[in-house]
């Protein structure tokens, strides 16, 4: 999608920091870190949030955390713990309308969220 931030970072006219990259997914540093370890992964493919995932994406869940297996281990807090957020829609806090998870770790997580 043109307008789009996250296909724009992902056609690369948008500069990011990747720790990840295959041929459907896409993960780099956010840019306002809330934690020492701060990624948001995406799908490549503009999927605009969960309430959009169907029979014919859906795939691209189980790719998406087959990536983080490889990136919490690689980043060094697969032991130690992280959170996966998965922010949908207006009341779930969703800023960017492309849909992402936000692996969160390097420190103790509070919980619950506000
Ligand atoms: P959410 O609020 O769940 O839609 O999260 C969107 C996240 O995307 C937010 O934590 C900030 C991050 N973000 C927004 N624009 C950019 C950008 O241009 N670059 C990077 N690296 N992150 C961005």
């Amino acid at each position: 999608m043109s307008d789009c931030i996250f296909c724009k970072i992902v056609n690369g006219e948008i500069p990011s920091k990747k720790v990840y990259e295959d041929e459907n997914v896409l993960a780099f540093y956010d840019i306002s870190p809330e934690a020492p370890v701060h990624v948001v992964v995406i799908p490549k493919q503009h999927i605009q949030s969960v309430n959009d995932l169907n029979e014919e994406n859906l795939e691209i869940v189980s790719q998406i955390f087959k990536a983080i297996n490889k990136i919490v281990i690689e980043l060094g807090i697969a032991d130690s713990g992280y959170r996966i957020v998965n922010n949908c829609g207006k009341d779930g806090g969703q800023t960017v309308n492309h849909l992402h998870f936000h692996l969160l770790g390097g420190r103790s997580l509070n919980w619950p969220p506000g």
